[in-house]
């Protein structure tokens, strides 16, 4: 079977009622089964995951784990003060960047790892590229909303023999680092 690979995201979700828009806080792929020869097919919905309560917004696929198969990294944006990190507590929408495990067969459960959560940052571009040439996927972002950090940046895959229990992260002042909701 051919996949045709779209992903639904919350730019898309205006286009429907305020009841889908909450839907719509998660990722789904999109089937259309072309080995009929017909475009007539039904699109099939699959999700991805989400970041609820945090608002999806970039996205990028990629083999992050270089197993074959394409996953999927994404950021959120924070909708909170933007000049400062404000009076916002873990339910709040803040901004998140994470990435989704294809579990191989796409249609089965995609593993969430969680990379980052602040009070504030928009993070609504990604790019993969092997930016140090270490053979390993990194990624170009963007960021904004959440003055003086904005920019853009990059994000270095780094690989250890044990799962660790928090990303790196380069500057030494930051907006405030937030635990997951759940
Ligand atoms: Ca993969
Ligand atoms: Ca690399
Ligand atoms: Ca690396």
């Amino acid at each position: 079977m051919a996949h045709v690979w779209l992903v639904l995201t919350w730019s898309m979700s205006i286009l429907v009622t305020m009841e889908d828009w909450i839907l719509l806080e998660h990722w789904y792929w999109i089937s259309l089964d072309r080995t009929t020869g017909k475009n007539d097919d039904t699109w099939n919905a699959y999700p991805i995951g989400d970041f609820a309560p945090d608002s999806m917004t970039g996205m990028e696929f990629a083999d992050i784990d270089q197993d074959g198969d394409m996953d999927l990294i994404g950021g959120s944006y924070s909708r909170g003060p933007r000049t400062g990190d404000g009076d916002v507590d873990m339910h709040d929408a803040l901004g998140r960047i994470g990435w989704f495990e294809n579990p191989g067969d796409a249609k089965e459960i995609w593993t969430r790892h969680d990379i980052s959560r602040r009070k504030r940052g928009m993070f609504d571009k990604f790019i993969a590229r092997d930016v140090d040439k270490d053979g390993d996927i990194d990624f170009v972002a963007t960021r904004g909303n959440s003055y003086p950090y904005d920019g853009v940046f990059w994000i270095e895959q780094i690989r250890s023999e044990e799962p660790v229990a928090a990303f790196t992260r380069a500057r030494a002042v930051e907006s405030e680092e937030m635990p997951l909701p759940n």
